[in-house]
This record gives C-alpha cells, sequence and structure tokens, in this order.
C-alpha cells in the first residue's frame, strides 16, 4: 500500500478545538491525508472569543518546519495564523526557494474579532510569502486589508485582483461569507470567486443560517491544501471542497451552554 500524501501545516493552537490546527488535522484526517505541523502560537479561546495568545519562539516554529521537511517531507503547505511578524519572517526564511506548492490563508482576525496577526507581520505577508504560494484565500475584509479596496462589485475584484497581482501572487479564492446580506427574495446566495489563470470563476450557494462558522476557512484552506497534496490541479482542488465545507458549516451543530461561534466536526 502507498503511504499517504503529506501536508505540512503551519498555524496556531485553538484551545476551543475548532479552528487553527485543530480544524486542519480533522480535514486531513478527512481527506486520508498526513498532516505534519508547525505550531506558531497557542491561543486560549472559548465559544465567545480569544483571552490570550502565547506566541511560539521564532526559531521553535523554524525547527519544526525544517524537522518536518528535511525528514518525513511534505507534497502541500498550509499556512493560516503567524501571530507576528517575527514569526512570519522566520517562516518565510524557513520555506526560502521551497517549491512546494503553499496554500496561504492570509489569517489576520479570529472569527470573534481578536488580531491574530500585527502589522509587521501584515507587511511580511504582502512582501514575502504571497509570492511563493500557489494560492491565497482572503475573505472580504482581509483582501480590503492587504490591497485596499473591500471586492464588494464586480470591478472592485478586478482592481483587487490586481493588486495581489503586484503583490506577487496571481491565483486567489475570494471567500465572500462576509457579503453583506442582498435583497434577493429568492434567499441569500453566498459567492465565493476564484482568480486563476487570467479568468475568474464564481462558485454560489445559498448561504447557511448559523452562527456556527468558526474554523470554516480553515476548514477550507486545508482542504485545497490536501487537493494539492494528492496532486490535483489547482482549478479543481480550489472548489472540490466547497460542498462538504457547506454542508457541515450547515449542520449548525454547536452548544446550548456555549452561546459564542463554535463548531463541531
Ligand atoms: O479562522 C482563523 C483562525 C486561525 N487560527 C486560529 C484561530 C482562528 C480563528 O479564530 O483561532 C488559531
Amino acid at each position: 500500500m502507498n503511504p499517504p500524501s503529506r501536508l505540512l501545516v503551519i498555524a496556531g493552537y485553538d484551545s476551543s478545538g475548532g479552528a487553527g490546527i485543530q480544524a486542519d488535522l480533522k480535514t486531513a484526517q478527512a481527506f486520508g491525508v498526513y498532516a505534519q505541523t508547525a505550531v506558531t502560537a497557542v491561543t486560549v479561546q472559548d465559544t465567545h472569543g480569544v483571552t490570550a495568545v502565547h506566541p511560539v519562539p521564532p526559531e521553535i516554529v523554524a525547527a519544526q518546519i525544517s524537522a518536518a521537511l528535511n525528514d518525513i517531507g511534505a507534497d502541500a503547505i498550509k499556512i493560516g495564523m503567524l501571530g507576528n511578524g517575527e514569526i512570519a519572517a522566520a517562516v518565510a526564511d524557513a520555506l526560502e526557494g521551497c517549491s512546494i506548492p503553499m496554500v496561504l490563508d492570509t489569517v489576520l482576525l479570529s472569527s470573534s474579532g481578536a488580531p491574530l496577526l500585527d502589522e509587521a507581520g501584515i507587511q511580511v505577508l504582502k512582501k514575502r510569502l504571497m509570492r511563493c504560494a500557489a494560492l491565497v484565500t482572503p475573505n472580504l475584509p482581509e483582501a480590503e486589508v492587504l490591497t485596499g479596496i473591500y471586492p464588494k462589485s464586480e470591478h472592485r475584484l478586478r482592481n483587487a485582483a490586481m493588486v495581489f497581482k503586484m503583490l506577487g501572487i496571481e491565483h486567489v479564492l475570494f471567500k465572500g461569507g462576509h457579503a453583506p446580506p442582498s435583497n434577493e427574495k429568492s434567499g441569500e446566495v453566498l459567492r465565493d470567486v476564484l482568480w486563476s489563470g487570467g479568468t475568474f470563476t464564481a462558485f454560489e450557494a445559498p448561504r447557511q443560517d448559523t452562527r456556527h462558522t468558526h474554523g470554516t476557512g480553515c476548514t477550507l484552506a486545508t482542504a485545497i491544501a490536501c487537493g494539492l497534496a494528492q496532486g490535483m490541479p489547482l482549478k479543481d482542488a480550489s472548489p472540490a471542497p466547497m460542498p462538504m465545507c457547506r454542508r457541515r458549516s450547515g449542520q449548525r451543530r454547536g452548544w446550548d451552554q456555549a452561546p459564542g461561534r463554535s463548531i463541531m466536526r
């Protein structure tokens, strides 16, 4: 039997178990991919939000990456929460010259609104990490921070894509979950747009009526990275896990005693 495809996840630890490394490991397991991890920060959180963040020393983050790549190896890399500029720079140094396809989930805020990357880290994302990525997966507010344009119309989406191109990346999945509700009578439609190979492809689905959305971005980015690890081309790997992610968040699972955002996979 062939060994499974290999993923390296570089991301933060979520003590509530719904996002970050925890979501990434569960997703990789679901796709039959073996995941190694480099933890960037330990976060303390419950369904209401993040109460503490303990960054891992940059040299330990770099050492985890080297240990993974120099021994078992990886067929794809997913980057999530980086925390701060020093950790982001250590990750960029550790991945310098690396040709493994990488999904860069541009994690800036937690689902409850806590900052998960400082200003220096945002600069490292823009100047060093983006140009090495196979795909970046911003939601609309993240796209605005990174490009200066909130891509709420087709025209603005094109302009934001051009800014990403100037930053060195031409493959972007704009996740539409933060778009303001439309007035469509037929029900709310959620629209994700993949810009890749010079073309825009929209993926539409009914919006799920749920507050249990914590960890959905991590899950989608990791699922795409699993597809790349298994040898799928980007144009197939990007939309392939969307139905699974929508089905899972549509299950609206959470706990009554925990009235904030959660998700259980
Ligand atoms: O969903 C973004 C995210 C990534 N990583 C960690 C998180 C979150 C959201 O809360 O906690 C560790």
